[in-house]
């Protein structure tokens, strides 16, 4: 009888080893898989996209839709709105991805990671990552905008660079580009956070 249960023991414990070493395998593997996403997501290369509507603020009727799209380290940027004013209307990217308050103030001023006045995209003087531009609404009051560039990335965890987390925010009124902090461009009409 003793012999017998010394056996049995020890069978039951060389089973208990065993599946103990399948589990390491197993989980050496998974362990494999996400630093291969991680090298992915700092190289840039694997495709990413965010796309989110934007929303009237300040008693406007102006709505929009919005896609982020990267592509081999470069971040293409696509608006098309309705119901807003014929004419000229700023478009930046402000610092935080709410849009709660009536007037969009939730979202703070322009998202301004490097520290530099606010300005033309691209000009020597300096500019903010947000400092999209201005674009023009038709009689319709309907409006189109795109852009591309290597200065953002979507969810790279670039402070410097990372889009998400942010709000895309069109203005009533036209962005002068040399007014600080923030162009002089009106109401803030529409409002939409740039979150997956
Ligand atoms: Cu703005
Ligand atoms: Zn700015």
């Amino acid at each position: 009888m003793l012999m017998a249960g010394t056996m049995l023991f020890a069978i039951s414990c060389n089973d208990t080893k065993k599946k103990d070493s399948e589990m390491d395998a197993e989980n050496t593997e998974e362990t494999m898989t996400d630093s291969e996403e991680t090298m992915d997501k700092k190289m840039n290369n694997e495709k990413k996209d965010v796309s989110f509507m934007l929303e009237s603020r300040s008693e406007s009727n102006a709505t929009g839709k919005v896609m982020f799209q990267q592509v081999n380290g470069k971040v293409t940027f696509e608006a098309s709105l309705s119901g807003l004013a014929p004419g000229t209307h700023a478009i930046h990217i402000h610092e935080k991805a709410d849009c709660s308050a009536a007037d969009g103030a939730s979202a703070g001023g322009h998202w301004n990671p490097t520290f530099q006045p606010h300005g033309k995209w691209g000009d020597s003087e300096g500019y903010h990552k947000g400092d999209i531009g201005n674009f023009e609404a038709d009689q319709d009051g309907n409006g189109r905008i795109t852009m591309t560039t290597d200065e953002w990335c979507i969810g790279c965890g670039d402070s410097n660079r990372d889009i998400l987390g942010k709000a895309v925010i069109v203005h009533q009124g036209t962005d002068d580009f040399t007014s600080q902090p923030s162009g002089a461009a009106g109401a803030r009409v529409s409002c939409g956070g740039i979150i997956q």
